[in-house]
């Protein structure tokens, strides 16, 4: 935290030096019911306080209560405050800086004056977050150093998806080699819709079968119908990726035997659809962005639903399946950039269980 003060390694002693101090209460869970609230607040209670504070939510959002999201606010000298909701689900833990929080400045984290003007303070802000399902099956935490700058690591979207932010950045290199090497196999093309309309994104696929549009419809194919040939195979790289991604989501032994690039230069768009040319809809689909950033809209199990819209940058995963595997979903037209790996363009997998 870059403090002055130094704490003891053991729970008891550092009670000891509270106690001593007068403050012998502990802080009460909160219990609440409908219509009840928890303005922001700090939980300050003295002059000794550990600078680090966990929340652990007991109850199952949707199904115990509706509303009542964990809501952090930091406030910075000179700026505007910021607003973070954090939406947890149930066995969800929140670590957050109870009252200042390191910043990084432009060499390194501040140092400990914390009486500093140019110190932040927040009501609360996260540290580190995990997700339950992600805990136990893999033993290892979702670390987020920053909440408010680098955002969450895991995000739930809507029951069923999720998105696992820079999920696929490990893999990042290996990913852009296979694409090069696929696609001179398999080169990039814009196809027709049944309706007659050429896509504004150009497709290809590697796997065992890929997903190919014509004026005699939509389907999947053992063969590129530019060669007649077969697909090239999925990448080892690819497959595990899916795996691993389902699994984070909780979607264990997912196994895809299709996957579609998906070629966005600025101003293709993807309009509202579903996924229903595979055969089998118990099993997730798995979509890796790269390069430029889009605008991925959300929609509904109704093409009327009012969609939502959700930023994917380079390296996001989103993992969707049950209730969202169904849902009406699309790309806003690419907006102009520059991608520092991959130049005017974005690259999307989607890892799908087709045959
Ligand atoms: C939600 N691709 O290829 S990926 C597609 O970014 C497609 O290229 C978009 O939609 C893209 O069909 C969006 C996210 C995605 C993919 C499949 C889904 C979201 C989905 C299937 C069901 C629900
Ligand atoms: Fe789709």
């Amino acid at each position: 935290m870059g403090i002055a003060v130094r704490y003891p390694k053991r729970t008891p002693d550092f009670l000891k030096r509270c106690h001593a101090a007068g403050q012998t209460r502990h802080t009460a869970a909160a219990a609440l019911r409908p219509g009840d609230y928890n303005c922001l607040h700090q939980d300050l209670y003295g002059e000794y306080v550990f600078p680090l504070q966990v929340a652990i939510l007991l109850a199952d959002p949707g199904e115990d209560f509706t509303g009542g999201e964990f809501v952090l606010t930091e406030h910075r000298p000179r700026m505007q405050s910021r607003v973070s909701v954090v939406p947890l689900r149930r066995g969800d833990a929140v670590v957050f800086a109870v009252h200042h929080r390191p910043v990084r400045g432009r060499r390194a984290y501040y140092p400990g004056d914390y009486a500093s003007r140019r110190q932040r303070s927040c009501s609360a802000a996260v540290a580190i977050r995990w997700a339950s399902s992600f805990m136990t099956r893999h033993k290892s935490w979702v670390i987020t150093p920053d909440l408010f700058e680098a955002s969450l690591a895991v995000v739930r979207l809507a029951e069923g998806a999720m998105l696992l932010r820079g999920f696929a950045l490990p893999v990042e290199v290996a990913l852009l080699d296979e694409i090069e090497r696929l696609v001179a196999e398999a080169p990039f093309r814009n196809m027709i819709t049944p309706g007659g309309y050429r896509m504004s994104v150009a497709m290809t696929n590697c796997g065992t079968a890929g997903w190919v549009t014509d004026r005699s419809g939509y389907r999947y194919d053992p063969l590129d119908p530019a060669s007649g040939k077969p697909w090239p195979a999925m990448p080892p790289v690819f497959a595990d990726l899916a795996t691993r991604a389902a699994a984070a989501a909780g979607y264990d032994g997912f196994d895809a035997d299709a996957c579609l690039i998906n070629r966005y230069d600025p101003g293709a768009r993807l309009s509202l659809h579903q996924d229903r040319n595979e055969h089998d809809f118990t099993a997730p689909i798995v979509s890796v962005s790269l390069g430029l950033p889009a605008t991925f809209l959300f929609g509904g199990q109704k093409r009327s639903d009012r969609p939502q819209r959700v930023p994917l940058a380079h390296g996001d995963v989103v993992v969707w399946g049950g209730p969202a595997r169904m849902v009406f979903h699309g790309i806003m037209p690419l907006a102009e950039g520059e991608h520092a790996q991959l130049g005017r363009r974005r690259i999307n997998l989607t890892f799908r269980r087709a045959l």
